[in-house]
Order: structure tokens, then C-alpha cells, then sequence
């Protein structure tokens, strides 16, 4: 469960919020797959309630009424369509899994694929549940039992939602049946939602009884699913990600708090030396790493002052040193534009989603930010993917917040956060010539777009990186593109 199970020479997976299928299957076609992208994370895809009286916010999503595919994003033939078509572009599918509860508490009761549900019942036809497939007696969990009572936080209400009871065989079976349905059509694995809301004991029951990976999909035979677990563990309750990580992959939610610090001169780069679990970190190979994702970027979740594409400078930044550094599965956001925190994806009246589209730039517009498709990013993937399998070494730093390192001898970055100019002669472990920097440009043929740099027969190259530059991150490697 800790493989992603990437196309080789792949890494970094992206988390295409509200997308649709059949836009997702063409952007790894035309450029997720040829941008070396690993994975993607598409939103849940299995039938929610449609939530009009709130004007369809995106975290309806997170309110299952069943398990058909029918949502918003899709119907099941367009999944498995997107499932296909982006396998075959080298990009695997994870899926957002909500396991822990069904909707709840709500005047309106029709799904995103028509079923209804009787809330005060519970009674869910489409799958179906009723009143015995959930914990019992009835409660909600409330702020002070995250510091007391796990057996609250699992067994109770997470913000009203109907609580699912993960110890019942039948319930076991309609979870299981899900997800391998999900495999068989040919998905990598799953995010576990919520997974502190729920007893390690049953999570482990159900991820042994998952089908390995769909061999006709590109998947060696006898492949575990990849599993990472959404727990929110920053210390100080009574349940801990320690009783996770045996399981699967657990969320680091601490990597984003503290580089998000770090890139708003809350804490100097020089620090970040010893990067990884010095800092308190998981274990590399456990860990899921991002700088933002859907809920914190708003505010919802553990929430913070993270880094999103709203501070631009300082988040490319510290995407850079996430990708950069070899700690962690990194994982990347994509957005769509926001103010109000409730809001959903952009939508036509009728309540459909409506398709970025794709600028000349390459980026994107009709309100969705495409984070992923920012130069600084996508390139930063690429320089990952040349860096895979070398640690880091050369490691430099002025004593504050400019900062250098290799990666073996396949990539070199370089970050200035002070208020002044890097000007220095650094190792960067290159063989000699001339090399892009793929933040401020790309190669062209002979010539680079953006700044270039001259490595010498000592490896040694002098490194400008200005204060009032666009970026603060210089970056080459052995790639094509540097
Ligand atoms: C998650 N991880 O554990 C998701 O990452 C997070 O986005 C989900 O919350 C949550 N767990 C449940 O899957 C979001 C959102 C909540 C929202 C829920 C359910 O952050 O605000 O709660 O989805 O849609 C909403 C209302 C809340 C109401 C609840 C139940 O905001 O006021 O509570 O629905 O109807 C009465
Ligand atoms: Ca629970």
C-alpha cells in the first residue's frame, strides 16, 4: 500500500479538484503524461448530494448518498473512458474515497444521480443502508474529544454526516465492493477520507480484501493499491498517525505548515538542511506531502496559514523545494479560482461544471488557476523526475534564507529569499556547459528562453538570483529541457 505504482521514470501526483473525466482524460494526453506527471487525485467519484440551497458547494462532494459513479464530473463509462485514456498516457488515477459516513441533516435529499435518501430513517436505497449499518447510539462529535476520546472521534459524528459502522461485515462488504470495483476498472488507489474518523483494526480488514492492480491497465501482476491516509496529526490528541502508518501512507499536513512558514520568512531556509523527520516528519517512504490541499487552502481541515496560489511568489517557491527534495510522495494542487470559501467549481445555471479552458500560454482560464500548469511547476516536476533515485548533497546556505543544493549529479536549485541579490560561485554538481534555468525559461534549441548558466570543468557555477526577480528560485538539471 505504499507503492503509487508510477510508469517508471514518473513521480509527483496532482489533485485535479472538481475537474471532469473527459477534461481530465485529455489533459493527460495533451499534458500530464507528456510532461512526465505521475498520478492525478480526482474528486470523489461516487454520487453525492446535490446541495442547491447552498448554491452546489465543493464540499458536497464529501456527502456520499451512494456508490454509483455519478457525479458532477461524470458518469461511469466517462470514468473508465478517463481511467483508460490516462493510464495510456503513463498517468495513474487515485481516487478520493469517503468511507466514513453518507450525507446527512439536510432538507434536500436528491443525488447528484437522482437517488434519495430519508435522513431521519437512515436509510440510503442506492446502496443500500439502513439504521443498523451505522453507529449506535447516536452522537456528535464535539472539539474536546480530539484530545480525550478516540472512541468518540470514530464512533461519533464527524460535523453531522450519518457515521458509518467500518465493524459491521456488511458494511465491510459495500465499502470493499466499491473500491475493488474501482480497481478492476483499472485506479492505482485511494486517498482514505477521514481516516482518523475510523478504527485502524476495520481499515486494515478492508484494504486486505482489495484486488491487486488491473494487470490489463500496465500494472505488474500482484500490485498493491497505493493508499494514503487523510490524518490530521499535529500533535497534542489522543489519536496519533502512529497507529497508521503500519496500515498505509499516511497525509503529512506538518510538511505544508512548516515550509509555508519558511517561504513567508517565518523561519530561515538555512534551516531546512535537515529537512525530514528532524523536523518531526514522517518517514520518508509513509509520507504524502503537499504544501496546500482543498480544505486547508480555505481554511476548512487543520487550516494554518499555508501557502496557496493566492501568495504566487512564495508559493512556487516552496512547490520548488517540495519537488526539489527528495523527501516525501509529493503531492500537487490544482484550483479553482475562489473568495467565498463555500464556493463550487465555476458552473453554467443549470449547476454543470464548466471546462477550463486552455490559454496560448498554456494556462487556464473560465476560472480555474491550473496551478499545475504554471512553468515554475510543471518544469519542477520534470527536474523531480531527473533527480529520482539521488539524494541531496552540496547542501550551501548564507546563514539565512538563500539557500543551494545538488541532487547527485543530475540537478542543481538554488532559492533567495532575502531582500537582496545571490551572487555566488556554487558547486553544482553538473558536468560542464551551458544549462536553462527552467523557472525563468526553458531550452529552445541552442538557446534558452529565461536566464542561462555556465557550469565549469570544476562543476562550479556563478549563480544570480536577484531580489526583485519575478522568482526566487534558480533551477538546472540534465534534462532536455535545461
Ligand atoms: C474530510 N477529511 O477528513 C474532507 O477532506 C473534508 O473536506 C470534509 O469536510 C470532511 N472530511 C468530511 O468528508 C467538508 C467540509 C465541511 C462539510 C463536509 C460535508 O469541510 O464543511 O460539512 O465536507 O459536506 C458541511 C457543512 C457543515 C454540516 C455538514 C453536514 O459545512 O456545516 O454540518 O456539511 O451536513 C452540520
Ligand atoms: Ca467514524
Amino acid at each position: 500500500y505504499f507503492n503509487p505504482h508510477y510508469a517508471p521514470g514518473r513521480t509527483t501526483m496532482v489533485h485535479l479538484f472538481e475537474w471532469k473525466w473527459d477534461d481530465i482524460a485529455a489533459e493527460c494526453e495533451r499534458f500530464l503524461g507528456p510532461n512526465g506527471f505521475g498520478g492525478i487525485q480526482v474528486s470523489p467519484p461516487n454520487e453525492n448530494l446535490a446541495i442547491w440551497s447552498h448554491n452546489r458547494p465543493w464540499w458536497e462532494r464529501y456527502q456520499p448518498i451512494s456508490y454509483r459513479l455519478l457525479t458532477r464530473s461524470g458518469n461511469e463509462q466517462q470514468f473508465a473512458n478517463m481511467v483508460r485514456r490516462c493510464n495510456d498516457a503513463g498517468v495513474r488515477i487515485y481516487v478520493d474515497a469517503i468511507i466514513n459516513h453518507m450525507t446527512g441533516t439536510w432538507s434536500e435529499n436528491v443525488g447528484t444521480g437522482g437517488s434519495t435518501a430519508n435522513f431521519g430513517e437512515w436509510h440510503y436505497p442506492s446502496v443500500p443502508y439502513g439504521r443498523n449499518d451505522f453507529n449506535w447510539p447516536h452522537c456528535v462529535i464535539s472539539g474536546n474529544d480530539y484530545g480525550c476520546c478516540p472512541d468518540r472521534v470514530r464512533n461519533c459524528e464527524l460535523s453531522g454526516l450519518k457515521d458509518l459502522n467500518q465493524g459491521s461485515e456488511y458494511v465491510r462488504s459495500m465499502i470493499v465492493g466499491y473500491m475493488n470495483s474501482l480497481i478492476d476498472i483499472g485506479v492505482a488507489g485511494f486517498r482514505i477520507d477521514a481516516a482518523k474518523h475510523m478504527w485502524p483494526s476495520d481499515l486494515r480488514v478492508i484494504y486486505d480484501r482489495l484486488h491487486n492492480l488491473n494487470t490489463d491497465h500496465g500494472f505488474p501482476s500482484g500490485a498493491r493499491p497505493y493508499i494514503y491516509q487523510e490524518v490530521i496529526d499535529l500533535g497534542g490528541e489522543a489519536m496519533s498517525r502512529d497507529e497508521y502508518t503500519p496500515l498505509a501512507a499516511v497525509t503529512e499536513f506538518k510538511f505544508g505548515m512548516e515550509l509555508s512558514r519558511a517561504f513567508q520568512g517565518g523561519n530561515q531556509l538555512r534551516w531546512l538542511v535537515n529537512w525530514g523527520p528532524q523536523w518531526g516528519l514522517l518517514a520518508s517512504d509513509v509520507s504524502l506531502t503537499f504544501i496546500d490541499n482543498h480544505d486547508n487552502q480555505r481554511g476548512h481541515g487543520a487550516g494554518g496559514s499555508i501557502l496557496t496560489y493566492k501568495q504566487a511568489r512564495q508559493y512556487k517557491a516552496a512547490v520548488a523545494f517540495m519537488l526539489a527534495h527528495p523527501y516525501g510522495e509529493p503531492q500537487l494542487m490544482s484550483s479553482f479560482d475562489f473568495v467565498n470559501t463555500e464556493a463550487g467549481p465555476p458552473m453554467d445555471s443549470s449547476g454543470n461544471i464548466i471546462s477550463p479552458s486552455i490559454n496560448s500560454d498554456n494556462t487556464c482560464g473560465n476560472g480555474w488557476i491550473c496551478e499545475h500548469r504554471w512553468r515554475q511547476i510543471y518544469q519542477m516536476v520534470q527536474f523531480r523526475n531527473v533527480a529520482l533515485g539521488t539524494g541531496v548533497n552540496d547542501w550551501w546556505d548564507n546563514g539565512g534564507n538563500q539557500i543551494a543544493f545538488c541532487r547527485g549529479g543530475q540537478a542543481f536549485i538554488a532559492f533567495n529569499n532575502e531582500y537582496w541579490t545571490l551572487n555566488q560561485n556554487l558547486q553544482t554538481c553538473l558536468p560542464a556547459g551551458t544549462y536553462c534555468d527552467i523557472i525563468s525559461g526553458t531550452r529552445n534549441g541552442n538557446s534558452c528562453t529565461g536566464k542561462s548558466v555556465q557550469v565549469g570543468n570544476d562543476g562550479r557555477a556563478t549563480i544570480i538570483i536577484g531580489s526583485d526577480e519575478y522568482d526566487m528560485i534558480l533551477a538546472i538539471h540534465r534534462g532536455p529541457q535545461s
